[in-house]
């Protein structure tokens, strides 16, 4: 028997495993402070409803209205932290990009796609951010791109196998200590939900093994979005959680990860984002971020007209 000549890395390993993976203090206090101060500008604008793409209290999926609630809720998320309309100084403008497109994030996120995977095989996803609403609220468990109401052979069907490769890699980034909003069930990311997790409530407040995934300022926690998992928000706490996902190209050509990605609304912006902060650190950067756009971009005129994934 041949041995195999490459294994995946300690991060590919505990995510095939786990579902997820948590890589501590990735920022450095500058990054930190840039971030919050970006962060906390676009939070303002989305709270007073200078900025129309939000994620709004009562509602947890796609397509959500462009005004914060009347009736005082608020929000749970900004979204689009890379549209070239966003209305916030350059300075913050360019924190944002930087982050997205840094090399220690898309280092982790080649190690979690496809063995081998380079620079030219990334594709451009979603960079949104989850905030603290103003009344209490919280998620329902769901997997991001598999509605409840399916079968546990629809799921087995739908759920990508441990040692299978994944063409896509989610992430929550917090700036703040003391994150604990994101809850999932450690393994559940391969297999059918159990015969409890089914006949659970959406809301159940103690799922059998669910784990409270705990993020301090810099902690970034890479999950497969289809893992059981929920969000839950409390009023009283801030949140600033930069919320991220990327893609492979080989994962693009797919109708169900175009959908996911395309639900959003990016295509409608990505083509006029300007790159051009990215040169600062060699023309490598940009030239890799021009790559994982136009890929984006591709994957946006193959699969037009994608609907929702969930709905709710
Ligand atoms: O708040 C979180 O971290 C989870 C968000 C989530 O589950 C979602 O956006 O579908």
């Amino acid at each position: 028997m041949t041995e195999p000549t490459t294994y995946p890395s300690p991060l590919l390993r505990s995510l095939q495993e786990n579902g997820f993976v948590v890589i501590r203090s990735l920022l450095n206090p500058l990054e930190l402070s840039t971030l919050r101060s970006a962060a906390t500008a676009a939070t303002a604008l989305a709270r007073s409803g200078s900025w129309p793409y939000i994620r709004t209290v009562g509602k947890q999926f796609p397509p959500w209205p462009s005004s914060p609630p009347a009736d005082g809720s608020g929000i749970w998320g900004v979204q689009h932290l890379l549209h070239p309309d966003l209305p916030l100084p350059k300075e913050s403008k360019d924190a944002f990009l930087k982050l997205y497109f840094s090399p220690s994030i898309l280092a982790i996120a080649k190690q979690l796609l496809p063995q081998g995977t380079t620079d030219d095989d990334l594709v451009m996803e979603l960079f949104n951010m989850l905030v603290r609403p103003d009344r209490e609220f919280a998620l329902s468990w769901h997997r991001d791109d598999i509605p409840a109401t399916c079968s546990a052979a629809e799921e087995k069907e739908r759920l990508v196998p441990a040692t299978e490769p994944r063409y896509h890699t989610q992430w929550n980034l917090s700036l703040v200590d003391n994150d604990t909003s994101l809850i999932l069930v450690p393994k559940s990311h391969t297999r059918p939900r159990t015969d409890a997790e089914r006949a659970a409530d959406l809301f159940e407040p103690n799922m059998p093994g669910q784990l409270v995934v705990e993020l301090n300022a810099g902690d970034v926690a890479f999950y497969d979005n289809n893992i059981l998992h929920r969000g839950v928000y409390s009023s009283k706490k801030e949140r600033t959680t930069l919320h991220g996902s990327v893609g492979h190209v080989n994962g693009a050509q797919s109708g169900k990860r175009a959908r996911n990605v395309l639900q959003h609304g990016v295509g409608e912006w990505v083509e006029r984002c300007d790159f051009s902060a990215l040169g600062e650190r060699g023309e490598e950067a940009r030239e890799r971020a021009e790559g994982m756009r136009s890929r984006l971009v591709r994957m946006g005129a193959e699969n037009r007209d994608v609907g929702f994934s969930l709905d709710g």
